[in-house]
């Protein structure tokens, strides 16, 4: 009998795949491609490729152990035709199969990809997320606003994660309120847990090294877990050793440490080695055996049941376009410092170094310091996107996508957010110590020596008043810039457009 083919991706390594979960092991043969087509699909972060080679090589070696068969093609592979439907093709030829099963891409364009080949592809759905793609529209369909606070309440219940009965535990469903303190002097947390390649990850290296040397992004030194196991252990790590400060610090930032309680476990999560009930059944325990508090354990299973899943929701409700949109009409190109961290706007400087140093940033860096200078500047969203999804290790479109177009640059027109995430250089200052070494003056509200993120929030907000000038939510916003002074008006958006156009010609700002 003639078997069929079962694809597995790269974001795709997990032995209860719903592919291979319809597949036979006698008589289906398992293909796995590096090819050209994803690898440079954008100019992605050099940690980013060798995390996903490493990472399928050991799970192709892992699928033969347990008894497939694995047709395993390497991006140096002479025979490579680079990319997905080319290698299904070359291997239903090789074997005489006439059907694929696959599990749904986490990109519309690997999907028409799919969708296209020449070989008849049947795609199963990704059910390693808790919430199906019929789930979330019937919980979106007739509502007037897709607040992720709802959905993350029907998914608690759902799970029964943190839950007395059907009422919260504690009482309250959220604990944010307690999740905002500033950045502490000491972090008593040396970061995830780190590994030595091996010989599998150093062939891997030598490779990307010598293919993708010219992305943006530094290889070496190399950390990341590469198979279930050892992503197995970086999350007990982080649950025993950060997880009861991660409410707390959550959204802190400091100049000397990276990952501050951090978990830094999406790029593993993401890609298969994890899944999500094991983490939130994890963190739960923590907090049942008294070992974590509970706005910390609150606030981490949020992230995970309640903004990743409600992500990955939107980004297949609002189809292909999405990524296309621009509500705001920004237009501006994304300047060199994004690339070369070549500015003296410290925050965004330690933001760049370390996203171009560990592929990593946490979220408040992601939003409040690239992201919100990007919104407050008028940058084309398009290329904010694209950005996001070359520069980050846990980045692929349907989670990348949504935070990006939606929550952080607005461009969806409010479908993420219902006000658009901007603050002045005070938030920055509150949360982080980068001020204290900017050359920047942060109590400065206008001129030469102010910090760009004060005037040039207030030029977005009068920019936009027409848009924003009657969202309850930004009233307060507004009333401040009604009451300021003409004068200090003038200053802050003159302020604003020499510094626009400063940055338009091209000159160090
Ligand atoms: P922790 O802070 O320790 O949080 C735990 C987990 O919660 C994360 O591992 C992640 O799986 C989940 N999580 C937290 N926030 C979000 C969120 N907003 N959306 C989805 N999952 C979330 N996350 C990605 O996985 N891929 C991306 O490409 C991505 N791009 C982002 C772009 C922007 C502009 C912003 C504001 C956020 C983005 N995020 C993205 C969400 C978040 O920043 C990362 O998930 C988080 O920083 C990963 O680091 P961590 O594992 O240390 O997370
Ligand atoms: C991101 C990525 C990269 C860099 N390379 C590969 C690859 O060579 N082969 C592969 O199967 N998958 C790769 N991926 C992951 C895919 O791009 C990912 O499956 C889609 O973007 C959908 O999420
Ligand atoms: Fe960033 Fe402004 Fe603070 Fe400098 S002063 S670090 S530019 S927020």
């Amino acid at each position: 009998m003639v078997g069929r083919l079962v694809l597995v991706l790269g974001d795709q390594l997990t032995a209860s795949l719903s592919a291979l979960r319809e597949a036979d092991r006698e008589t289906d043969t398992v293909v796995m491609a590096e090819v050209m087509a994803e690898a440079s699909s954008v100019a992605h972060h050099p940690k980013k490729i060798a995390f996903i080679f490493a990472a399928m090589r050991k799970f192709a070696a892992r699928l033969e152990g347990e008894g497939w068969s694995v047709c395993y093609t390497r991006l140096d592979d002479p025979d490579n035709s680079n990319s997905i439907p080319g290698e299904l093709l070359r291997r239903a030829s090789e074997a005489g199969a006439k059907e694929v099963l696959a599990t749904e891409p986490g990109e519309f364009r690997l999907i028409a990809a799919l969708e296209g080949c020449p070989v008849p592809v049947h795609l199963f759905p990704d059910d390693r997320f808790l919430c199906s793609h019929a789930e979330f529209e019937t919980w979106a369909d007739g509502r007037k606003e897709l607040r992720m606070e709802w959905f993350y309440r029907d998914m608690r219940r759902k799970t029964d994660l943190l839950m007395d009965g059907d009422k919260p535990a504690g009482g309250k469903w959220n604990y944010d309120h307690d999740n905002r303190k500033p950045a502490p002097d000491d972090v008593a947390f040396n970061g995830p847990m780190r590994f030595t390649p091996d010989d599998t990850v150093e062939e891997v290296l030598d490779l990307v090294a010598a293919r993708f040397g010219d992305n943006f992004g530094t290889l070496r030194p190399f950390w990341f877990a590469t198979d279930q196991g050892q992503a197995r252990r970086a999350l007990t790590h982080f649950i025993t050793h950060a997880l009861p400060r991660f409410g707390d610090f959550q959204d802190a930032m400091l100049d000397g440490n990276r990952f501050l309680y951090h978990a830094v476990i999406s790029v593993y999560l993401n890609a298969g080695l994890l899944d999500w009930r094991e983490i939130c059944d994890a963190a739960e325990a923590a907090y049942k055996a008294g070992a974590a508090p509970l706005n910390a354990v609150e606030g981490f299973i949020r992230q995970i049941i309640g903004w990743r899943e409600y992500m990955r929701g939107i980004y297949f409700r609002e189809g292909p376009g999405y990524t296309g949109r621009n509500a705001l009409n920004h237009r501006r190109k994304l300047p060199g410092f994004y690339w070369s961290a070549e500015t003296d706007m410290r925050c965004i400087a330690r933001t760049v170094k370390q996203t171009r140093d560990e592929a990593y940033a946490h979220h408040i860096q992601r939003l409040m310091v690239t992201g919100n200078f990007a919104l407050l500047a008028g940058i084309d969203p398009h290329q904010v996107h694209e950005w996001y999804l070359e520069v980050y290790a846990d980045a692929y479109e349907w989670v990348e996508a949504p935070n990006v177009i939606g929550m952080s640059q607005f461009a969806d027109g409010g479908i993420v957010g219902s006000k658009p995430y901007v603050s002045g250089g005070n938030y920055i200052n509150k949360m982080s110590d980068y001020c204290s070494h900017c050359s920047y003056d942060v109590r400065e509200k206008s001129g030469e020596k102010a910090c760009p993120f004060n005037y040039l929030y207030w030029a977005f907000l009068d920019r936009h008043s027409a848009r924003f000038g009657k969202n309850p939510r930004m009233a307060q916003m507004y009333r401040t810039w009604d009451r300021m002074g003409d004068d200090k008006r003038k200053a802050a958006l003159d302020s604003a457009e020499a510094f626009l156009a400063r940055l338009d010609r091209n000159e160090r700002v």
